[in-house]
Parts: structure tokens; sequence; C-alpha cells
């Protein structure tokens, strides 16, 4: 006797789909430089690149679908240009037919949840074969690899699924775990509507915590919301694909749960990071990934201390000759004596720089800090209140008994504060440049 099912499941198709994230299409523009010939900045070229390779890959395999994991552009109102430059990309896709679903990230939701999101113009212009996750919602994808579920994800804000009377009198951390109930249910109504037989695939824009529901979550608290490992982590799953974390990682092997991380480099805290997308072949019970290296602009940081040098621009000279600075984003950090700069030929070693894409020279001195004013909090007039309270306490060794209560009651304070959205904190967006701060020692040249 046949067992039907089987034979059901046996015969389900394997999908193949291109799996890319956090594309923040127009950052780190700093970085560049103008490109006469185009009239565009060279690092926005650089991103353009990176994305273009990505969907040429998937219509040179070609793939049966897409699937972008969130974070467009740097915030959601992007200037029209660069619009213009990811919907040619992603129109590529849309020509050739390939289904390709595109979530919303929270660089791409509107301040305050009122104003939607840049991506949701794609559903407006009813784009063909593209599909727009800005809410919790299954999608029924047809690919020439065979039908594919989508469960879309996006970045959750709390007045995505609690209202203001919800949240009424309640700390940070318990709003987050009201939060984390509501998804829990809402998860479990997508997933009971879920045809068990379809490969399915959960697309998330989240910080996922490989911590189970415990003590963590509190300390996670002043960081935003994470969304426990475990809650993501089930078997009706063939494959989570994540978004959010610009570096990339596997989180787990079963269900297979993986950032591809960002395309290029947004700045110098990826220094160190490769770059790249994912080929994911989907089936009904598993998954197979295989990560695809981008060739991306290198980052290079160059840390010299000249204070005992006795001729500071020969030592300087000589470390950048040795370095590999070809066509990279360079910054050079030199300690030096504030005596010692007399001894310093900024043009020279510009000169020596030359080969680097674009660079920046920044000197510490190696004098008595001033008083008052911390130079990292200067590099980003908007910088994250939470942030810069961490900054000022980490300067502050005599508070540190204190600092995490203070942490947690200047969340809760602002929590208070906030219009109807989680505080918005920024885990994926590094620390600024300190090449930003240090405005009266540093000289950029590009
Ligand atoms: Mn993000």
């Amino acid at each position: 006797m046949i067992n039907l099912a089987l034979v059901r499941q046996g015969s389900t198709a394997m999908v193949k789909i291109l799996h890319l994230s956090d594309i923040h299409l127009g950052s780190g523009l700093s970085h560049g430089r103008l490109n006469p010939e185009t009239g565009l900045n060279t690092r926005l070229e650089d991103f353009i690149t990176a994305l273009q390779r990505c969907i040429d890959r998937a219509l040179a395999e070609p793939v049966d679908a897409v699937l972008f994991a969130g974070d467009a552009f740097p915030d959601a109102t992007p200037p029209p240009f660069i619009q213009q430059a990811l919907a040619q990309q992603f129109c590529r896709l849309s020509a050739a037919q390939i289904p390709t679903v595109l979530l919303v990230g929270n660089h791409d939701q509107h301040a305050q949840g009122q104003g939607g999101a840049s991506l949701s113009i794609y559903r407006t212009l009813g784009v063909p074969a593209v599909v727009v996750g800005d809410r919790l919602e299954t999608h029924h994808i047809e690919t020439r690899g065979g039908d594919l579920q989508v469960v879309t994800l996006p970045w959750l804000t709390r007045s995505t699924l609690l209202t203001r009377p919800d949240t009424e009198g309640l700390s940070m951390a318990q709003i987050n775990d009201l939060l984390l109930d509501r998804l829990a249910v809402a998860l479990e109504g997508e997933i009971r509507g879920l045809q068990p037989h379809l490969p399915t695939v959960l697309l998330a824009h989240a910080m996922v915590d490989r911590a189970t529901y415990g003590a963590e979550r509190f300390l996670a608290a002043s960081r935003g919301f994470t969304i426990p490992i475990g809650l993501l982590a089930r078997p009706c799953f063939d494959y989570v694909a994540l978004g959010h974390v610009h570096r990339h990682q596997v989180l787990c092997q079963h269900p297979l749960m993986i950032y591809p991380g960002s395309i290029e480099r947004v700045d110098f805290s990826e220094e160190k990071e490769e770059k790249g997308y994912l080929l994911v072949e989907v089936e009904r019970g598993q998954a197979r990934a295989e990560f695809c290296p981008l060739p991306g602009r290198p980052f290079k940081t160059l840390e010299v201390d000249l204070s005992a040098a006795a001729d500071p621009q020969r030592a300087l000279l000589a470390e950048i000759a040795a370095a590999e600075v070809e066509g990279a984003v360079v910054r050079c950090i030199y300690q030096l004596r504030p005596e010692q700069r007399q001894q310093l030929d900024l043009g020279a070693l510009g000169s020596a720089l030359e080969r680097a894409h674009s660079y920046s020279l920044q000197a510490r001195l190696s004098a008595p800090r001033r008083e008052g004013r911390l130079s990292e909090l200067d590099s980003d007039p908007q910088a994250d209140p939470i942030r810069a309270l961490e900054t000022y306490l980490a300067h502050r060794q005599d508070l540190a008994p204190l600092a995490a209560a203070m942490v947690a009651a200047a969340a809760t304070l602002i929590e208070s504060q906030a219009d109807g959205e989680v505080f918005k904190h920024r885990v994926d967006m590094p620390a600024p440049d300190p090449e930003d701060g240090e405005a009266a020692e540093q000289l950029r040249l590009l």
C-alpha cells in the first residue's frame, strides 16, 4: 500500500533561492569621492556594484526566487536617484520573472511608524513578481522550482502589536516581554495556516538572540528588542533567512538559520568582515546554503604610535609604504606628542596615501585629555542617548557599580517619552567613526 503523504512529500521540488540582506544603499558616502565621469559618489557606486553582482548571480543561475531580508537604504526617505538605483536592480529580476520578496527592515520604516515603508511603493505600483513584506504574513509563491511558502516578519516596533493602553505603566523589559508574547501568538497563527508539504522559509528582519527565555532578556533590554532563537527555530520552517546584523553568521543548523550580512562595508566596524550573499536550496525538511563572497571595497586601519619616534614623518611614511592601502578606504591614526606636530608634513603623507581609494589622517595627541566634553560624542549630534550615556559612563570608573542601573533607568525614561515606537536603538549602526570627531586634529583629504 502506498502512503500518499509520503509520495507527495517525496515529489516536492527543490527551490533555489538567493538570500541577501542589509543593502544600505546610500550609506557611508563620506568614505567616497565624486566620480567626475558619472557624477556619483564612488561609495554609492561600490554599493550599486555589490547589489548588481547579487542580481547578476540570481539571473545567471538562475535561481527560483530572491529573498531580500531588509534595510534597503540608510533611512525611509532616500533621495530619488538612490531609490532608482535600487529599483533598476530589482526590476531586472521582475523582468526575468524571478519572484522576489522585499522585506522591511528598521531603516526602511518611516519614523514612528506613521509614514509606511520605502519599499511599499513596489506593491503600490504592482511590480510583477515582487512581493513586499511589511507585516507578519504568509506568501504563497509559485516558482519555476515549485511552490514556496514565505512567512515575512519585518522589523517589529511596539506599535505593530501593542496599543498604547497595553503598555501603560510598564517598564521597557515588561513591554518587550509583552511584545514577544504577542509575537509568539501571531506567529503561531501563521504557522497553523501553513501547507505542511510545501518548502517553507521564514524571512525575518530581527535581532535574534541565541539565549533562551531567561535573565539575559533583561540585559538585552537597553539594547532594544531581541527575539529568542527558540521562537523562530521551528521545524515547520525549512530555512530561516535573517537580516539586520551586518556580520555573516549561521545561528542554527536545524532549521538552517543564517544572517548573510551586509553586501558592502558600511563603515570601519566591518573592516575585517567578509561580505557576500547566500545561495540556498530549500526543500521540505531540509536546506543547504552556500556563502558567496563579494569582493567589496577593502577598509584598512593603520594605527601608529609615533610618540617615541625621533623622526615621526619618516616613521609614518614607512608604515604607510608597508601597508596594503591600494584602492582601500584608509584611516591612519597616529599617536604623537604635541611638540612633534611641527615635524609632520601632511601634504607628503597625503601623497603617500594617493594609492588609497580615500583616506583620513587622525592625530591623537599624548596630552592630558580635555575636560568637560568627550570627543567621541561630538562626532554624532544625533547620537542615541543610551549610547551617549554608555560612552560617558565608560569614562567614569567611579560610577561603574551604578552603570547598569543607570542605563536601565535611562532606557525606561526614554521609553516613557517615546511616542508609540520601541526606542530606536542602533544595534546595526556601529559606533560612529572616531575620525568624524577630533575635529581640531583631523585632516581628511579625498
Ligand atoms: Mn536593520
